[in-house]
């Protein structure tokens, strides 16, 4: 008998440490030099994956600002090996943002195809023989007026085609196995959170709910606890948590292994970000959102910006004392989350978009894309805690029946993820306003004396009354349209400046008009008794259309040249007018 017992209890701690040793999806990266060739002014639709190759691209990187292909429009053909070791019962191609539209084959079978520029996609392969396998792609940069694509020649950001932060294979060892745990925070006062198990068919790719009925659950590195699990999903308290917040970015981890599924690990964090009694809350506190919009790109690299890149563009932000960045216009990648959720930054992301106009916002697919790429930014982001705000279509037609409906149905879209993060859109239409009912908060871009008001900067008294009057009224405006509750930010504002070009007296587009400017509209938003929040326009200079796009007069050398810093991330004088108000937090 007893040594039934014992075997009983070896038994159960093989299971144990044999579930606890169960290997996740692993994941092969596919980074590094590919076959290429150029097909200018050719179309997706002509791409083969069998073409001759004469020359060799770095995947990632954008092939449109290498020599030889610059600023060039066509279609970009890759092609790679990769060789497997073992077959695989079934595994994804992940794509970490591309552009501006794609197809990939493996091994000459179409695997998928997308218009989903800048969403992190992934494509299902089949089984996988052991051997050698080609993966071959073809990226169209094309800009034409169609009103079912996501990038729009008018958008005021580069258009640019590849590659934009790798390429991997994710490799299913099991047919049925643990892909990724999802973490939803509960209550950040008790810690608790919700585990989403995403499981899947190695075969097809589908997902399986309810298979894993009981898992080892650890968290941080600790003892597993078993759990039960309902429809792939637990709730439970995280072992002495500590809240993220950007002052304190604490971060936890959690692995959860099943006998027979495999095994899954995710870095999330604790912390609570809502709307309500006209301020934004952090972990049960009112936070006033300083930040500014960042474009996810360099000048030499374009999209595909590096870890580095990104590293030393959040530590400037940081360093302006801010706690807020706006991902504009597109969403962010993953790699760029993680670095936020390090740094201690709350994020505002949104689905690409630039004043979208109603027979974009009336097209079935444009529509059924713009869901889609909601759907997924929303999920696919649950783990970062810095992502705290979803959003969608910057400076859309919110005029129009067609803008309301679609605001509507991306409203719900993002909501229906479960995120628990408020969702809203930028807005420039003010009094005729049409599609906020649904958001969470109202944010409104606005740029007076800039953009509206000409002439009325001409003395500096000018300048600063009527940027102060206008952002009072607007924001009145929506106080009274939406009473005391949904709170109110300003998503943009700022004007423009050269680096290095100054006047005594701050003519336009010196450092120091720029930077009386947003002295003002800054200064104005932390007095405010309404505004809760405010994203300076922008950052850094940035890409714009190239001798296109809808006004190439006011786009020196094809930039946006709206940035604390430029292009380089040199400080401009408006930098500093930025630091001093965002340091020490007035509010
Ligand atoms: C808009 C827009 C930004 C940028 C800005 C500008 O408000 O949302 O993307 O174009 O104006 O620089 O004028």
């Amino acid at each position: 008998m007893k040594n039934l017992k014992k075997t009983r209890v070896m038994l159960a701690c093989a299971v144990l440490a044999l579930a606890c040793t169960a290997r996740g999806v692993e994941t092969k990266c596919l980074d590094g030099m590919w076959e290429f060739a150029f097909a200018e002014g050719k179309p997706l639709a002509e791409a083969k994956p069998d073409f001759v190759a004469t020359d060799r691209m770095p995947v990632p990187g954008c092939y449109d600002l290498v020599p030889g292909y610059y600023m060039k429009r066509g279609t970009g053909l890759y092609c790679r090996e990769f060789t497997l070791a073992r077959g695989v019962p079934g595994a994804r191609v992940r794509v970490k943002g591309m552009g501006l539209r794609m197809k990939l084959w493996l091994d000459g079978r179409e695997i998928g195809t997308s218009k989903l520029v800048f969403s992190d996609l992934e494509f299902q392969t089949g089984p996988l023989a052991a051997g050698r396998h080609t993966l071959a792609a073809a990226l169209d940069n094309r800009l034409f007026n169609a009103n079912n694509e996501m990038f729009q020649p008018y958008y005021d950001y580069v258009a640019s085609g590849g590659f934009y932060h790798g390429v991997e294979l994710r490799l299913q060892s099991l047919p049925v196995e643990i892909d990724r745990v999802l973490v939803r925070n509960r209550d950040y006062k008790t810690g608790r959170v919700e585990l989403e198990l995403c499981v899947r068919n190695a075969a097809d790719g589908t997902s399986v709910a309810d298979v894993v009925r009981e898992a080892q659950v650890s968290f941080d590195g600790g003892a597993p606890a078993t759990v039960r699990f309902t429809n792939g999903r637990a709730e439970m308290s995280v072992p002495n948590f500590r809240l993220w917040s950007p002052e304190t970015p604490h971060l936890h981890s959690v692995r959860v292994a099943a006998e027979g599924f495999g095994a899954a690990e995710a870095r999330f964090g604790v912390r609570q970000f809502t709307c309500g009694k006209g301020k934004f809350w952090l972990n049960g506190s009112p936070v006033f959102l300083k930040g500014v919009n960042r474009h996810d790109s360099d000048y030499a690299n374009g999209y595909a910006t590096s870890r580095i890149s990104m590293w030393r563009d959040l530590k400037l932000i940081k360093g302006l004392g801010a706690n807020f960045v706006r991902t504009s216009h597109y969403p962010p990648s993953d790699e760029f989350l993680s670095l936020c959720d390090e740094i201690g930054l709350l994020v505002w992301q949104e689905c690409i978009g630039w004043q979208n106009n109603p027979a974009q916002m009336s097209n079935p697919e444009f529509i059924a894309l713009q869901l889609e790429q909601a759907h997924l930014m929303a999920r696919s982001t649950i783990n970062h805690p810095s992502a705290v705000i979803d959003a969608f279509l910057n400076e859309f037609k919110s005029t129009s029946r067609e803008g309301r409906d679609l605001a509507a149905k991306m409203v719900d879209a993002l909501h229906s993820e479960d995120t628990g993060r408020p969702v809203s859109y930028a807005t420039c239409r003010y009094v005729k306003e049409l599609a906020n009912d649904k958001t969470d908060f109202i944010a409104f871009n606005l740029y007076p004396s800039w953009h509206q008001e000409i002439g009325t900067a001409t003395t500096h008294e000018g300048l600063s009354s009527t940027v102060r009057r206008r952002f009072r009224e607007v924001a009145q405006v929506y106080r009274d349209r939406f009473g005391p509750d949904k709170p109110i930010m300003i998503g943009e504002t700022g004007c423009y400046s050269f680096y290095g070009q100054h006047d005594p007296e701050g003519a336009q587009w010196s450092e120091e008009f720029q930077a009386e400017y947003l002295s003002n509209s800054v200064d104005f938003a932390i007095k405010d008794k309404d505004i809760q929040g405010v994203a300076v326009w922008q950052f850094c200079d940035s890409r714009s259309y190239f001798r296109g796009g809808s006004d190439i007069r006011t786009r020196p050398l094809g930039c946006n040249m709206v940035g604390l810093f430029d292009i380089h991330r040199r400080e401009k004088l408006a930098a500093k007018a930025v630091r001093k108000l965002f340091l020490p937090s007035a509010k």
